[in-house]
């Protein structure tokens, strides 16, 4: 059916091959080749960019060989499922260093550029990264892409080439500032367009019923408006394995790019609008985490990705010999949250108005082929549409959606008669106010399998938001607990770690993370403890360079480093962390000669650029840095510091070097987390409340190995329908009263008492995160984390039995997981050489 594709083979070691070889010699001409003939440059005259240029290209090469080779494996095996990670959101970080750890060449390429003279840790530290992302939802689409290329399972993830990415910040007067984010400035090697894949996905317009020659009753839409979706297609490489899969995300075009009737009658600007109007679907990243926008162009960058996506994969289909009514055979799509989840009415509209397949086949097709996956319980951020708005974007699919909830209504009723309640929560349509289309409703109607991202959050899915929906569908019920890539944040991002680890259990850990289990017996052995601690002492050195580099403050890689870094969100509780710093530092000045604990306190993470508390969290911040950094009781014992810009390639600098991870949400709200594991897998230790991942990861380390505090979810629940009054916590609490009192008065402020004043209204009156009801247990759990500080075996030893015991919450058991409970595909070993 397929012609045989023969790709070049992957080339021995030997030989100058410069598209192929691995060695240096042939690395180093590659790169010499791109900087001569791709990029017209002379090395004596080559830019830094330039290098950095040739050196993605030659890495890019050896990545499409394996790619265009995948593809050919799959090709021959036409029967096996894909699977499609359809996501709003990849936050891949740098390429080049990953790369070069999967493909097995750091140290050849290090040598091969080391011959002309240049500095491979000065490519790695040059590069940009694309911040197509916000947060935790983002990253993990891109560590769930890793996982799949290296367990060989064929996998493409979708979504959009956003032209300005997640912003980057700056720090200005304490205050966060955005600034632009220019990916694309200097040219991105890793990606490849492919304008001849190029797709058009309409809008607007109207519907018209039709008979056609069988008789039969059928829609055609007429569209209003139409946009060219155009693929760039960036290789996504497995480790030490031959499968390399896609990322394939789509730039907005207009599909005539120049009006030459408007240009000839002197209408210049008119000339060029539709591309204008058209290429802003994909121009930026809407910067916001876990809360949805309501705005049209969102909704419109939603079902341009998805359209082009499931145009995509049914192509590839049909082209194969698939027919319509067999497309969830060959396809098994994960909606990551409901940004993609308009493909459930585009997939029922191709398969009826295009292929003219029957409502139920339709629908089954359909059901089988999409999955979703929950990742927040915030109510604010479940996506409804308003139905007049999305009407007229896709007037199509509001019939879909309308004809789908009729039936769904239809069978609520027939198991549940009378409950009209029931039928009115569970409608796809909120009637209430502004009519509107609940996106969860859809997905959860949709799919086969729905999964929270931790057992906790699925849980609360179950018993809370969801509930109806388990009462009618239990069976499409299940956990997937979410998991990182132990290849970018400890091989790539930890180098001194992970090469002690490959000394002391073998090198198979980054495949088989269950494996760390072997350092266990090591944790009781003072010489390793001892070496255990110069890892981590010489990140911490390293960091500090950078933090004096960027901040300008100096801090004491000897003291303890205390570290918070994720979005700002009141639920994340920034604010907490400040008000035990300012705890410490209170008693500090009561006391100068206290004895306390050296600590270094970071923070990192971006405020959505509309959320004004997250943006005075930040300000709070850095206004505790100036108050404590330089006042002479402090003596330099305590230290604060905001890191600018986090992002993934921070991050990789960041965990290694943390000695202490904050993970301090109020329990029930953050359903995983994946910072938390990113951390403890480099040897930090938690200080955390018993919510998302953290539960599984105290059970997993052991609970004596965890530093615990607060309320429980069942606790927070039930002191809030109690009638929960912070107000009274705070006039209990002397210490806590002080600090308070503090951020109160304006002595953060240079005297302005009403800078702060929002948000300490906002704790005493309100409090919805219980940042006071959890203040002293917090406070408590922080000086048993300072008594154990004092004693670096103890420390060590609970460090490396954390490490240890890490093995769960490797991205690769969250991928089996997937594929067992939800896509039931297995990989496709990609034949090696010389294999028929
Ligand atoms: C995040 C969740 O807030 C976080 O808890 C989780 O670890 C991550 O997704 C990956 O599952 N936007 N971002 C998230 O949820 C939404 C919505």
């Amino acid at each position: 059916m397929f012609p045989s594709v023969s790709a070049p083979e992957v080339s021995s070691e030997s030989g100058h091959d410069v598209r192929t070889g691995l060695d240096a010699a042939s690395l180093s001409q590659a790169v010499c080749d791109y900087l001569y003939y791709f990029q017209g440059r002379h090395p004596a005259t080559a830019s830094r960019n330039d290098f950095y240029l040739a050196t993605a290209y030659a890495v890019r090469d050896r990545l499409f060989q394996r790619g265009v080779q995948s593809l050919d494996a799959l090709l021959h095996r036409p029967d096996g499922r894909t699977v499609a990670y359809l996501s709003a959101e990849f936050l891949m970080g740098p390429q080049l260093a990953a790369n070069l750890v999967n493909l097995g060449i750091h140290d050849a390429m290090r040598e091969a550029l080391w011959r002309m003279d240049i500095r491979l840790e000065d490519m790695i530290e040059h590069e940009v990264e694309p911040g197509l992302g916000n947060g935790g939802l983002g990253r993990l689409a891109a560590c769930y892409l890793d996982s799949l290329a290296t367990l060989e399972i064929p996998a493409i993830g979708y979504g959009i080439r956003y032209e300005f990415g997640i912003f980057s910040q700056q720090i200005r007067d304490g205050w966060q500032v955005e600034l632009t984010d220019k990916w694309l400035h200097l040219g991105y090697p890793w990606e490849l367009a492919r304008p001849e894949r190029a797709v058009a996905v309409r809008f607007g317009g109207y519907t018209e019923p039709y008979t056609d020659e069988d008789g039969r009753y059928r829609v055609r839409w007429i569209p209003g408006e139409i946009v060219k979706g155009v693929p760039h297609d960036t290789p996504i490489l497995g480790y030490r394995v031959k499968t390399c899969n896609l990322l394939r995300l789509w730039r907005a075009e207009a599909v005539q790019t120049f009006d030459f009737s408007a240009f000839n009658i002197g209408d210049y600007a008119r000339a060029v609008e539709e591309q204008v109007t058209s290429e802003t679907i994909s121009k930026v990243l809407y910067p916001n985490d876990a809360s949805p926008q309501g705005k049209a162009l969102r909704l419109k960058q939603q079902y341009f990705f998805v359209a082009c996506a499931i145009q995509d994969m049914l192509r590839a289909h049909l082209r194969f010999g698939g027919r319509p009514e067999t497309f969830h055979k060959r396809w098994a799509a994960q909606l990551n949250d409901t940004h993609p989840t308009v493909a459930v009415p585009e997939l029922m509209r191709l398969l009826l108005d295009d292929h003219g397949l029957e409502w139920e086949e339709a629908w089954d097709v359909t059901q089988k082929t999409f999955g979703y996956t929950n990742h927040t319980l915030l109510p604010e951020a479940l996506e409804t549409w308003p139905i007049d708005l999305f009407g007229a974007l896709l007037p199509r699919h509001l019939e879909i959606v309308f004809e789908i909830n009729r039936r769904l209504c239809d069978g609520i009723r027939r198991v549940y008669p009378g409950d009209e309640d029931r039928v009115r929560r569970m409608s796809l349509i909120e009637e209430q106010g502004r009519r509107s289309l609940r996106m969860a409703n859809l997905a959860c109607v949709g799919s086969h399998a729905i999964n929270g991202v931790a057992a906790l959050h699925t849980e609360l899915l179950k018993s809370q938001v969801l509930s109806d929906w388990v009462a009618m569908f239990p069976e499409r019920f299940c956990n997937v607990t979410n998991g990182v890539t132990p290849r970018r944040f400890v091989v790539v991002a930890n180098p001194g770690l992970s090469g002690l680890l490959d000394r002391t259990t073998g090198d198979d850990w980054p495949v088989h993370l269950d494996a760390l289990r072997r350092l266990e017996p090591h944790a009781e052995d003072a010489e390793f403890r001892r070496r255990w601690r110069e890892v981590k002492r010489e990140n911490k050195r390293q960091l500090a360079a950078v933090i004096r580099d960027r901040t300008g403050i100096a801090v004491d890689p000897d003291s303890l480093f205390d570290i918070q870094v994720k979005r700002i969100h009141e639920y994340k509780r920034q604010h907490l962390n400040v008000l035990h710093i300012l705890t410490l530092y209170r008693r500090l000045k009561q006391n100068p000669d206290l004895d306390v604990v050296p600590r270094t306190f970071v923070f990192g993470g971006k405020a959505a650029p509309g959320y004004h508390v997250a943006k005075l969290i930040i300000k709070l911040i850095t206004a505790t840095g100036d108050l404590v950094n330089d006042d002479p009781d402090v003596r330099g014992r305590l230290k604060v510091v905001f890191f600018p810009n986090f992002s993934v390639k921070n991050g990789e600098m960041i965990y290694p070097a943390a000695d202490l991870s904050e993970q301090i949400s109020t329990a029930g709200q953050e359903a995983s987390g994946t910072g938390n594991m990113k951390f403890s897998l480099n040897g930090a230790l938690t200080i955390g409340t018993l919510d998302g991942a953290n539960i599984e990861i105290r059970d997993e380390v052991g609970a004596d190995n965890f530093f615990l505090f607060g309320l429980t979810a069942d606790e927070v629940r039930s002191a809030k329908a109690g009638g929960y009054h912070p107000r009274g916590v705070y006039e209990q609490n002397e210490e806590l009263r002080a600090v308070v009192d503090l951020i109160a008065s304006g002595a953060l402020a240079g005297g302005d008492a009403a800078l702060f004043r929002s948000l300490v209204d906002g704790l005493l009156w309100h409090d919805p995160f219980m940042v006071l009801a959890d203040y002293q247990s917090y406070v408590d759990c922080q000086t048993r984390v300072a008594a154990l500080w004092r004693d670096p075996d103890a420390w060590s030893r609970m460090s490396i039995l954390n490490v240890a015991r890490m093995g769960k919450f490797s991205s690769d058991r969250s991928i089996r997981d997937y594929c067992e409970r939800v896509w039931h595909v297995g990989p496709l070993g990609v034949p090696t050489e010389g294999a028929p």
